[in-house]
């Protein structure tokens, strides 16, 4: 048949023109009815298909482990202070959605490409982390300001817990412990972080699943779309920060001078 969609500006997969919305062609009812959850809602909308209940288990896992982690860091920090000045919750949240990126919560997509293209062609750890010293890049995915080798990150240990008793394969996974080995080996605070564990481990989904091509794949990684599970999952704690602050009726934020260096 011919294909019109070039006609149409917008295209989309939710439906609101029948009796009843649909997410990628499920209806609402449908999705009550199966008692299906937002893992599942994820599925259809990101990705455009119904995937298995240990996959939508598994986003909905990243999505609870990433809701927040305290005030202290760069995300909590901005919406606080933006709540404290005055401003109405989008202000909040979205100031401190924006400080997420390469450094802070943003490192999902760059993990689950340089781990990919790491294992697809069958470097070693230390050919690896050593090639991206070399190009003056940080490993992503690896590294953590508060988290030791000692002091592991209980995210990454409940992720791969599942994992290893849900996944048909964690080859990415287990590749990205044996990067985590050797970058230890090196310094003490470079773990394998929430971010890495997410990207390997979504790349052991996509692979492991049956339910992409490795053209779908190699888009999905290329496009980026796992740093969307951390936006999200961090959109929760951040709107609660935001309540906090209304809720204890905190003042205007100001910073004490004394952590500043005043220089000439
Ligand atoms: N070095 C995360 O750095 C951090 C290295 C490395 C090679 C690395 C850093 C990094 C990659 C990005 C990433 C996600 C900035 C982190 C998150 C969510 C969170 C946050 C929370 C939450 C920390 C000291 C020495 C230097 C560096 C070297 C560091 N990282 N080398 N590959 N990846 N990681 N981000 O502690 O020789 O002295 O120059 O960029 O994956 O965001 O809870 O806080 O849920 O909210 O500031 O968990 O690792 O260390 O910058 O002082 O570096 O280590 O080159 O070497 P730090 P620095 P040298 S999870």
């Amino acid at each position: 048949s011919p294909d019109f969609s070039q006609f149409f500006p917008f295209q989309i997969s939710t439906s609101s023109s029948g009796e009843e919305p649909c997410y990628a062609g499920v209806p609402m009812s449908s999705i009550v009815e199966q008692g299906l959850g937002v893992g599942d809602v994820i599925s259809l909308l990101w990705f455009k298909r119904s995937l298995p209940r240990y996959c939508t288990k598994f986003i909905e896992i990243c999505i609870m482990l990433c809701a927040d982690h305290g005030p202290c860091v760069s995300g909590a920090h901005n919406t606080i202070v933006t709540a404290r000045a005055g401003k109405d919750l989008v202000s909040s949240l979205v100031s401190g959605l924006l400080t997420i990126g390469p450094r802070f919560g943003g490192a999902i997509d760059d993990a689950a490409r340089y781990f990919k293209d790491a294992y697809d062609r069958g470097l070693t750890p230390y050919e690896f982390v050593e090639g991206m010293k070399k190009k003056g890049i940080r490993v992503p995915g690896i590294g953590h300001r508060i988290k030791r080798g000692d002091n592991r990150d209980k995210r990454v240990e409940l992720l791969q817990l599942f994992a290893r008793t849900n996944f048909p394969s964690v080859k990415y996974m287990e590749y990205a412990v044996q990067v985590e080995t050797y970058t230890l080996s090196k310094a003490n605070n470079l773990v394998l972080n929430v971010d890495g564990a997410i990207g390997s481990l979504f790349l052991d989904l996509l692979a492991g699943s049956g339910m992409f091509t490795k053209q779908e794949i190699d888009e999905i990684v290329e496009i980026g779309y796992l740093n969307g599970l951390f936006v999200l999952a961090r959109s929760i704690g951040l709107i609660g920060h935001t309540f906090d602050q209304k809720r204890l009726k905190q003042p205007l934020y100001r910073h004490p001078w004394e952590d500043v260096l005043y220089t000439k």
